[in-house]
């Protein structure tokens, strides 16, 4: 599976000194294992080092781990944030998409329009290592009315019921209200009306530690400002329902994108929690204009390039991040991406809590990324990876 990437780095010359980012060590690893002037080779896992910029520049033994630390030194955990563990993510998992489908057809019908994840389908991922499911759902199939009013009992129960077969096996559920800042098209600028919302939803799963909350998948070509103020106001309604041992992963306007977070999203520093227990999420593609609609990636380097002034920025405003969204292609060019990507998250766990991959669901079919077992494309080429990172 690393074929292309021994391509790449052969092509550079067998004695030459592996480039920032690039592999430098690993189980079965024939490339050079020195890296290029100002990078040290940082033993990742057993199957990968690589070349980061700043770190002693040292030349690792292929197939041990070294005794000495292989994590980041951790600097920026505070409060009630989760304390790292060195080299290993939290949380890493899946999407689970199906019922916000249908999204041009309200309510919609159950089994047409939209369906729930399937229970098997995510004890098997389960079974792979996976312990965290992002469970999509409609807030108008929620709360028909008005975003204040009562909840639809048969959606609600089948969405908590989704939610709680995946705590009640010990694995952790992030409800996703996948409205991206709107409410039946239109963005949502009653941030009190967001809050009862989030309250009334909140109360719901107060009891549930296994749950983690999600503000709103993917803000977009709104207000920055208001943006900031809905992510305040959920975590303000959630707390408000007496949900305080949960995270609470809020999003960034432009869909969240971890690329460009370092430039548009810098005012949700300001964010305020009293339990402390905020996550950053954001997410990423590696296609040209990221917007994870082709399998191409630009290239097997770009996974890290796109992530990496994220990674700077929650450093430097002590936070902690999620990559919410990822996906590749299922060719070696995304594998390479996807694994130099993760690779560098997980490096850096002292400030990126974990990943999902999107996305599993019943009914993707041969989409390009569908991670459903047995037969998904992306699940077929990407699990042996994947599992490789799971907590
Ligand atoms: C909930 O799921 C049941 C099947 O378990 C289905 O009959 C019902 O229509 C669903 N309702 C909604 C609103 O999803
Ligand atoms: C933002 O991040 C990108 C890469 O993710 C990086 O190229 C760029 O220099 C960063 N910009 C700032 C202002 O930090
Ligand atoms: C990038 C991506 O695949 N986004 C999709 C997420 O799922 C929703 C609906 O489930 C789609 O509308 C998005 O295009």
């Amino acid at each position: 599976m690393r074929s292309s990437l021994l391509a790449g780095i052969f092509a550079t010359g067998a004695f030459a000194q592996s480039g920032a980012w690039q592999q430098c060590g690993g189980n079965g690893w024939s490339g050079p294992t020195t890296c290029v002037s100002g990078h040290g080779c940082v033993y990742v896992n057993d199957w990968y080092s690589q070349c980061q910029p700043g770190a002693a520049a040292t030349t690792l033994q292929t197939t041990t781990r070294p005794t000495t630390t292989s994590g980041p030194a951790s600097t920026t955990s505070a409060g009630n944030q989760p304390s790292p563990t060195p080299g290993k993510f939290r949380w890493f998992g899946v999407n689970q998409s199906g019922a916000e489908f249908g999204q041009n057809i309200l309510p919609g019908r159950y089994g047409t329009e939209f369906i729930f994840p399937s229970p098997q389908a995510i004890q098997t991922l389960i079974s792979q290592g996976y312990n965290t499911f992002r469970v999509c759902f409609s807030m108008e199939r929620l709360v028909p009315n008005t975003l204040t009013s009562s909840f639809d009992a048969s959606y609600l129960k089948n969405l908590t019921d989704t939610i709680n077969y995946i705590t009640n096996a010990g694995a952790y559920a992030i409800p996703d209200p996948h409205n991206y800042g709107r409410y039946y098209g239109n963005i949502i600028t009653d941030t009190n009306a967001f809050k009862t919302f989030f309250t009334n939803f909140a109360r719901q799963l107060a009891t549930n530690s296994r749950v983690i909350f999600d503000t709103n998948n993917e803000y977009n070509t709104m207000s920055q400002d208001l943006v900031l103020q809905l992510n305040q106001a959920a975590i303000d309604g959630i707390r408000a329902a007496g949900a305080t041992s949960q995270y609470i992963m809020v999003e960034g306007n432009q869909w969240s994108g971890a690329w460009s977070w370092n430039v548009t999203n810098t005012n949700l520093v300001a964010l305020t929690d009293p339990q402390d227990k905020l996550i950053y999420e954001m997410h990423q593609y590696l296609d040209s204009d990221s917007s994870g609609t082709s399998d191409a990636c630009v290239s097997a380097q770009i996974g890290v390039q796109r992530v990496v002034g994220a990674t700077a920025w929650l450093r430097a405003n002590r936070k902690l991040g999620f990559l919410g969204e990822f996906a590749g292609g299922a060719n070696s060019v995304c594998q390479s991406a996807v694994k130099g990507m993760l690779d560098h998250l997980q490096s850096n766990s002292d400030v990126w809590t974990g990943a999902l991959w999107w996305a599993g669901g019943p009914w993707w079919g041969d989409y390009i990324f569908n991670f459903e077992p047995p037969s998904g494309t992306g699940y077929t080429y990407y699990n042996n990876l994947l599992r490789s990172y799971a907590p």
